[in-house]
């Protein structure tokens, strides 16, 4: 297999390691990283010992406070610049991200095109950090509020989008003078690696202090580190529900803040309304696109009882036109799992959920032979299933969609919403009266609620995130840039007495 975009992306025959800005550790002790398309070793990344852990944060630190006072636009032409290295490096980027997480090239690309368009959203944003002004009560007063830069933010993402959730936090968090220190997943360390090398061009291009962005790599250990430091004042976590409990527990606990991005438990409810072919379309990709692991994947299909039968046919027709393979191959739809945990873990949910009653429709399996010899080739796979399956509450990170049925939109409603999980939700419907009750505020309990689009794929000018066991926080565009600064509300008085506030009189 052709594997030059490792060369142009500077991972060939480097030990790459904790990196800020421009300079390179080494610690001697190393992450491999295994792909899942055909199970070699790609390369390796430096561990971060916590003694380079103190180094980022000393450099991180430095370089906030000249970074904090570089104009905001200014800082956003750093990020138009990294935004257009980006498009220069599109194609290669997004060939690592599919080599190295095991998605569709395709997909690969779109990654990288969230991240071209996060950088772009950025610039824009970099002069509009609004804050308000307020009407003093008090004569010759002027009151306002503005929003300062936090500090060293702390980014932690996970392996399925293993470089846009990054961009999608630094590249806001620069624009508002924070500095970021990146945990990347460990499952997919080289992506982090050369989103850092071509930022490195840029940093150098400018003569940019060297703190302003730094990676970190390990596992739990490091990221303990990261949530129990004081010198971070924001720490932004994608992955499990189980992880980001703990941290969210953690910095709590030092009354740091957080942006968690967690599990979702994605449904599209189907009504009889609906465009079958905007279904049949919406509902694959959202469930089989990353092979079931986006936090947005459609896991429960609701389906209106009237079209139940015609939905199950085309959707298990569909499912067998899909073509699993290499996702470097375009002809092929569905790549592999991250590793064999993952295909366990999607072996031990298909064997729950027939326990618990369930009937396969389209069958599931590990494939096997030429072409999958990684092992992590698995069949998409649809279960006719009951809404209240313990299996069907839980977040499997693989292609398994549950189909369920429904005669009610108030009963379909509850269904969706009755999960732990509140990120994403999709009605398809050509009712309006349905779509607005569906997005009425006795509707989705969700962070993102679609009309006739899918659960996964949002664009980055929304603020995305999602409720209860989803975590709360919201990343990317919208207003969520707020989380990365602090406000400050000013009242200045330019007359030549002291009035109080109240009415309250303070005189000797
Ligand atoms: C994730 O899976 O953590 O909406 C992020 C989507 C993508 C992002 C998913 N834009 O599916």
């Amino acid at each position: 297999m052709d594997t030059t975009f490792l060369q142009t992306l500077g991972l060939k025959d480097q030990n790459a390691g904790t990196s800020t800005g421009l300079k390179t550790m080494d610690s001697g002790q190393y992450i491999e990283s295994y792909t899942p398309v055909n199970g070699q070793l790609i390369g390796k990344v430096s561990q971060t010992t916590p003694e380079e852990y103190e180094q980022v944060m000393a450099a991180a630190q430095a370089a906030f406070k000249t970074w904090r006072t570089t104009p905001a636009p200014v800082r956003g032409e750093i990020v138009r610049q990294y935004g257009l290295k980006l498009r220069e490096y599109k194609d290669e980027l997004g060939r690592l991200v599919s080599y190295e997480m095991g998605k569709s090239l395709q997909e690969g690309w779109g990654e990288v095109q969230e991240m071209i368009d996060i950088c772009d959203f950025a610039v824009g944003l970099s002069r509009q950090l609004y804050g308000l002004t307020m009407h003093s009560e008090r004569p010759n007063h002027r009151m306002y509020e503005q929003w300062h830069p936090l500090g060293v933010v702390g980014i932690i993402s996970a392996f399925n989008f293993p470089v846009a959730v990054w961009s999608w936090n630094s590249m806001i968090a620069l624009v508002c003078g924070d500095v970021t220190v990146w945990k990347a997943s460990e499952k997919a360390p080289l992506c982090a690696v050369a989103c850092q090398n071509i930022l490195r061009e840029v940093l150098k291009e400018n003569d940019v202090p060297e703190g302003i962005s730094s990676i970190i790599n390990g596992d739990y250990k490091i990221g303990e580190l990261m949530t129990n430091d004081t010198r971070m004042p924001l720490i932004s976590a994608t992955g499990s529900t189980r992880m980001g409990k703990i941290v969210g527990a953690t910095v709590a606990a030092r009354m740091g803040k957080t942006i968690l991005e967690l599990g979702g438990n994605n449904a599209i409810i189907v009504t009889p309304s609906a465009d079958i072919n905007v279904v049949l379309t919406g509902a694959l990709f959202g469930a089989v696109g990353t092979a079931g692991q986006r936090c947005t994947t459609t896991r429960r299909l609701i389906v209106h009882d009237s079209i139940y039968n015609e939905v199950k046919e085309k959707m298990t027709k569909a499912y067998g036109q899909l073509r699993i393979g290499n996702p470097l191959d375009q002809n092929n739809h569905v790549g592999p799992l991250i590793d064999k945990d993952a295909v366990q873990n999607y072996l031990n949910a298909l064997e729950a959920v027939q326990q618990e009653g369930g009937k396969l429709l389209v069958s599931g399996g590990v494939l096997e032979g030429e072409g999958y010899e990684s092992g992590c080739y698995v069949k998409p796979c649809i279960v006719e299933a009951e809404h209240d399956y313990k299996t069907v509450h839980t977040e499997t990170f693989a292609p398994i969609l549950y189909l369920i049925k429904y005669s009610e939109l108030e009963e379909a409603i509850a269904i969706q919403n009755e999960v732990p999980q509140g990120l994403s939700s999709a009605i398809m419907t050509n009712d309006l009266r349905e779509a607005e009750r569906f997005l009425s505020a006795a509707g989705s309990d969700c962070g993102i609620a679609n009309v006739n689009i899918g659960t996964s794929g949002a664009e980055i000018g929304g603020a995305f995130g999602g409720e209860k066991e989803t975590g709360g926080g919201r990343e990317s565009g919208s207003d969520a840039w707020k989380a990365y600064m602090r406000r400050q509300t000013n009242t200045i008085n330019y007359s030549t007495t002291v009035p109080l506030a109240q009415g309250i009189k303070f005189d000797l």
